[in-house]
């Protein structure tokens, strides 16, 4: 018999490379969904099998991290060997907006699990993982950041995973029980939401090129981050509950980019360089130069602004560089990222140019569509 697993947040990003990752190990997957008004399974489709064929091993159930009793029936229903604690409101200029619903999902929903653990007496045969961030540091202490480092969170999002890093630390020691956090840093994917910062570029500078948008609004470009793919940080989920101890373990790739850099890669991956001219809030880049690579990029980008700062953008407390040192989840876990920073642009660029083409063949053949950018 493969092992249960119980996965929240499994309609996001990491929930679904999670899903693959587990299915291929041979697990009897199960996922909790948000009830929404329409489809909002798109990240998972693909693994997605009708419950009435024979040999299925990946279930969905409605619930969610704000109601206990929806958790407690799932977990005893499912009876998982290992729960993976990834739903939250994940959004950190969204967390200023809805502060106390951040505080609800992402601090109060990681303790409604771990009770339900607890009073359904599963906390010997249950491992469980928490998702915690890079985002704790906030006002950074130290750099690199290692798991030693002070926390100093800077934003409702962060403060309530705090709440979750805690709680999860308070179990293993109050009860024994198997529980870690991953402090992963940044990680991105083609599957990134589209308001991301890393997915918002790569989707706007291809939408751009291929004249579907007209202009990249961008708040703090000089933001640094570590950024890494998400595929290769699931594995490390796993590999964290698989251990003889339960401990916790920063996960980063110790190399750090700005946004500004980010936005040149992307361009570079598609022949064009930016020319930026101007300061703060009125900033812009203008494209200087396009490299004919055969990709339908028409050279009369010269001389357009492609980028503009609009301070609708800026956070009320800015997380201004973020830098991992993952010696210790290398060492112990044996854990090494494969996904560079100039591999994961290429993927991510390649990704949004053929979703920006298959936009624009929909438009040029007279449908309705609408591109939304945020
Ligand atoms: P996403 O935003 O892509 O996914 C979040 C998931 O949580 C979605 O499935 C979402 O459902 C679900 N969710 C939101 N609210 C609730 C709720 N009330 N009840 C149940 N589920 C809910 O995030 P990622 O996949 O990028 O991140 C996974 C986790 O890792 C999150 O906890 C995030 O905070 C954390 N993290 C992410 C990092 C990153 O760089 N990606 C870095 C460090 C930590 P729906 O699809 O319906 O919205
Ligand atoms: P972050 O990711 O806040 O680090 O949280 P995000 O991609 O939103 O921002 C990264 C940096 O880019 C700056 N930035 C912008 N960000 C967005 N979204 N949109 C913009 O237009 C823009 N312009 C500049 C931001 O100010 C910030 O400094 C992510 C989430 O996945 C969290 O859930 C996770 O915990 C952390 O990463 C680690």
């Amino acid at each position: 018999m493969g092992k249960v697993a119980l996965v929240t947040g499994i309609t996001g990003q990491d929930g679904a490379y999670l899903a693959e990752f587990l299915l291929d190990k041979g697990y009897e997957v199960h996922g909790i969904k948000r009830r929404s008004s329409s489809f909002n399974t798109q990240r998972i489709d693909h693994i997605y099998r009708d419950r009435h064929e024979e040999h299925v091993n990946f279930y969905l159930h409605y619930g969610d991290l704000t109601d206990t009793s929806n958790l407690v029936r799932l977990v005893q229903q499912i009876q998982p060997d290992e729960i993976y604690n990834l739903g939250a409101m994940s959004h950190v200029a969204v967390s200023f907006e809805s502060p106390e619903y951040t505080a609800d999902v992402d601090a109060m929903g990681t303790l409604r699990l771990l009770e339900a653990v607890r009073l359904l007496n599963m906390m010997e045969k249950v491992r469980f993982y928490q998702a915690s961030t890079s985002e704790l540091y906030g006002l950074v202490q130290e750099s690199p950041q290692t798991e030693t480092t002070p926390f100093y969170p800077r934003s409702p999002y962060a403060v309530a995973k705090m709440y979750a890093y805690w709680i999860t630390v308070n179990y293993r020691e109050a009860y024994n029980m198997y529980a870690c956090n991953g402090i992963l840093f940044n990680h991105e994917s083609p599957r990134r939401g589209e308001t991301f910062v890393t997915r918002k570029i790569t989707r706007g500078i291809a939408n751009i090129a291929l004249g579907v948008q007209d202009c990249l609004y961008m708040g703090n470009i000089d933001a640094k981050r570590d950024w890494g793919h998400a595929r290769d940080y699931v594995q490390m989920q796993w590999l964290m509950l698989q251990q003889d101890q339960p401990d916790d373990f920063v996960i980063a790739t110790g190399v750090q980019y700005s946004v500004r850099e980010f936005i040149e890669a992307s361009c570079a991956e598609l022949g064009v360089t930016l020319d930026w001219r101007g300061i703060g809030v009125d900033e812009q880049a203008v494209v200087s130069t396009v490299e004919d690579r055969g990709l339908g990029i028409s050279d009369n980008l010269v001389g357009k602004t492609v980028v503009r700062i609009d301070p609708r953008y800026f956070r009320p407390t800015e997380v201004e560089t973020l830098l991992g040192d993952p010696t210790k989840a290398h060492q112990k876990l044996g854990w090494q990222p494969t996904t560079s920073f100039a591999q994961l642009v290429t993927e991510m660029v390649t990704h949004d140019l053929d979703q920006a083409r298959r936009f624009k063949l929909l438009r040029d053949s007279g449908y309705d569509v609408a591109m939304i950018n945020e």
